[in-house]
């Protein structure tokens, strides 16, 4: 058995744990993480695309937004689209912020090369990996890798393994309550070096259905067709699927389409899950590991990096000598911001997305939410606020 020591030890390298090594490291405080995939597998994913005014002021506290100033779009609004017939809410001048148009993927990249840079540990295929001694001063966390077997003694151990991790898993059932909420319907979201269908973010409500006209740059397009919970990718050709986002998204957006092959196509469930608390003796969850949304208010990826800015800030009280009163507080703080965008998320989703045989009286009420949000001040403030992730 090898061993080693740090102060922090961060199970998962997405953009939780690898955003938390560089505050942490920032603050003088050491750590290593440990991730079960190889650097390749987890730089290919694809996953979100819009940031919050926070969570770009995170990346910036981490020395990690140079490229994402240069390349990320800033949108002063959003579109939504009813039945075709759009209208624009105006982030900037309801809210005085706007959102950041910036992969995932390329945050990831952002951050692994800040991790070279500063010689930031990160351990890779990290099997089996078990949290040990969570309710002690002296926990520890053990891993196989290539049939090796490994140890590492901490401090504390922030658990940023998603929503299949070890961490949740090391939770002892009597003392969390797991919130759980599972949609009817997914998302199949197709990647394509096509230039964008129209200049901000389009969300489409429609009699078949929700979709979504997002982009990564100005040549490349992210799209999303609300499908069945059940549904395969071998059930949406291309072809289909372009058809279908034409209807759904109107006769304007569709005239900007340029259809094209699918550089990644992926289907995603629509689903929630909170655990409480977020924290467990020297254990603590951030992101996905403690708290899932539906992405359509694009909100996964800005919670997990408000969850580590919190984190961080107690940690690092903690390991300077500040007591441990942030810490202490951790878990009801980021539950109390959580919670809120819980509620934007499902909230937006059963705005835009027709549920399978949805009663009639629902749809109606549904139609004049959707219209009061075209035509109220307040309920668009309401809405930008939420979008731009003032949760205050
Ligand atoms: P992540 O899941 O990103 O990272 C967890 C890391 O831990 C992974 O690298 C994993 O390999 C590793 N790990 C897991 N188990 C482990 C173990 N036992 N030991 C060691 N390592 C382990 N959010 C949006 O805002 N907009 C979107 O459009 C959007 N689309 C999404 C599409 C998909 C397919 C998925 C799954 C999520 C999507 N999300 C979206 C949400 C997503 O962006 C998450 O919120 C974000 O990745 C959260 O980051 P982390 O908490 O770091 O978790
Ligand atoms: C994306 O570009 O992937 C994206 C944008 C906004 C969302 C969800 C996903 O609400």
């Amino acid at each position: 058995m090898h061993s080693d020591r740090t102060q922090v030890a961060i199970i998962g390298a997405g953009p939780a744990g690898l955003l938390l090594q560089q505050l942490l490291r920032l603050g003088g405080v050491e750590s290593v993480v440990l991730e079960r995939q190889t650097r390749a597998h987890v730089e290919a994913r694809i996953r979100a695309g819009v940031l919050e005014p926070g969570t770009v002021a995170l990346l910036e506290k981490a020395g990690v937004a140079g490229r994402l100033h240069r390349e990320g779009l800033v949108h002063e609004g959003v579109e939504l689209a009813v039945d075709g017939r759009r209208f624009r809410i105006d982030l900037r001048e309801l809210t005085g912020d706007c959102v950041t148009v910036y992969g995932q993927t390329e945050i990831t990249h952002d951050l692994f090369a800040a991790a070279d840079a500063h010689l930031s540990p990160i351990v890779y295929e990290a099997e089996h990996v078990l949290l040990h001694d969570l309710d002690g001063e002296r926990p520890y966390v053990t891993w196989e890798k290539h049939g090796v077997d490994h140890r590492i003694d901490c401090d504390h151990v922030a658990g940023c393994d998603g929503q299949h991790g070890a961490s949740r898993a090391a939770l002892p059932t009597g003392v969390t309550h797991l919130f759980e909420r599972h949609g009817s319907a997914a998302w199949l979201g197709v990647l394509a070096d096509v230039p964008p269908c129209a200049p901000e973010l389009i969300y489409a409500e429609s009699p078949r259905g929700f979709a979504l006209a997002s982009m990564r740059s100005s040549t490349r397009s992210r799209y999303y067709l609300q499908v069945d919970a059940h549904d395969a990718l071998e059930d949406w050709p291309e072809a289909r699927f372009w058809e279908e986002l034409a209807r759904r998204l109107g006769p304007d957006a569709a005239a900007h389409l340029t259809p094209d092959y699918a550089l990644e196509r992926s289907i995603v469930p629509l689903r929630s899950h909170v655990i409480e608390p977020m924290q467990w003796g020297r254990l603590f969850l951030a992101g996905d590991a403690a708290h899932v949304v539906p992405p359509t208010g694009a909100k996964g990826l800005n919670l997990a990096a408000a969850d580590v800015g919190l984190l961080a800030d107690a940690l690092i009280a903690w390991h300077k000598g500040g007591g441990a009163s942030l810490l202490a507080t951790y878990s009801g703080r980021a539950l109390a911001r959580a919670w809120k965008a819980v509620r934007f998320s499902w909230w937006f989703t059963g705005l835009t997305h027709r549920a399978a045989g949805a009663d009639p009286f629902d749809l109606q009420l549904q139609r004049a939410e959707l219209d009061q949000l075209r035509t109220s001040r307040a309920a668009q403030t309401l809405f930008a606020e939420n979008y731009v992730g003032r949760f205050a």
